[in-house]
């Protein structure tokens, strides 16, 4: 059964000015990314205790980064889907539209939205945790496979660019972020679970500083209460009607 909007969604996405987006791992499901927390995602084959924090890189530092050079391998060889299609195109129909991620997949930047705030970094980048240089992939040539893989220049570990359980965010990102939040006439919340902090706290921000605020997934996630609405339904196919109802919309000036 296809997901409907309200009408106040409508109406409200058709008269805004400032838009802001927060997307999960829910909206790169279905270019074949697995998700985190569903019942085929990553944590149900490895704990984040063992893998998603910097204790579990200083003690098994080879393991982590095999598991991050896979986790690469597959989504550089992922697409874009019709949901990050949507986004970019959504991006064209206001004046402020800002795209706030928590994936460190790059499918929103392959999609072509010009701008996206990383506020959990990304997977194509690593750096040296002992000169903090960002470290190419083609430097990384010489990998041995039974060592785990150093800087060029240093020595030190090669850990990715992401943010694990306990590390703050980049700063910039976060408050940039917060800012959109503050100001957005409008909040979506997109395939998130929202259990995770300070991120799933932006949308309840957003509420707070009369935003309205929808989330659009299979099932309402933890906050789904203390929002507006929420669209149940995959991020690929509710998104693309959405932006065809908003031109709609826009277009005959029907405000339902
Ligand atoms: C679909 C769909 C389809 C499926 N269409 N939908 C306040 C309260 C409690 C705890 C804390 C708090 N503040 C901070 C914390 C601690 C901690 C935290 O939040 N813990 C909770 C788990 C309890 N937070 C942190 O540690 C953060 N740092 C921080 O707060 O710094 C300050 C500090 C410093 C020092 C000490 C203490 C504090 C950092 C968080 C970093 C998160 N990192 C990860 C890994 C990134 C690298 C990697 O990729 O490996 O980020 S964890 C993982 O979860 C990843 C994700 O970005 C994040 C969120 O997951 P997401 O995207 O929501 O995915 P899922 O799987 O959970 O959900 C998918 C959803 O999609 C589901 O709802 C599905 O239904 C839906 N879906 N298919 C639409 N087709």
């Amino acid at each position: 059964m296809q997901a409907s909007f309200s009408d106040r969604l409508l109406t409200r996405l058709a008269d805004a000015r400032r838009v802001a987006v927060l997307t999960g791992a829910g909206i790169s499901a279905e270019s074949g990314i697995p998700t985190f927390r569903d019942p085929d995602g990553l944590w149900q084959r490895f704990k984040p205790e063992e893998l998603a924090n910097v204790n579990a890189f200083l003690q098994n530092p080879r393991l982590v980064q095999e598991w991050y050079r896979h986790r690469r391998m597959v989504a550089e060889k992922c697409r874009p889907n019709p949901g990050h299609t949507a986004l970019r195109e959504m991006e064209g129909l206001y004046p402020e539209f800002t795209l706030i991620t928590q994936n460190v997949d790059n499918l929103h930047q392959r999609a072509g939205s010009s701008r996206v705030i990383e506020l959990h970094g990304n997977i194509s980048r690593n750096y040296c945790i002992g000169c903090r240089r960002p470290v190419m992939d083609d430097e990384l040539r010489d990998i041995r496979e039974d060592k785990p893989t150093i800087c060029p220049a240093c020595g030190g570990l090669i850990r990715p660019d992401v943010v694990w359980f306990g590390e703050m965010l980049p700063i910039e990102a976060f408050t940039e972020a917060q800012k959109a939040a503050e100001r957005a006439d409008v909040f979506l919340s997109i395939g998130t679970s929202a259990l995770v902090y300070p991120a799933a706290g932006l949308p309840l921000e957003a509420r707070k500083h009369g935003a309205y605020v929808a989330e659009i997934n299979i099932q309402p996630s933890s906050i789904a209460d203390a929002l507006d609405e929420t669209v149940e339904g995959k991020a690929g196919e509710v998104l693309p009607r959405l932006v065809e109802e908003i031109r709609q919309v826009r277009e005959k000036g029907i405000h339902r």
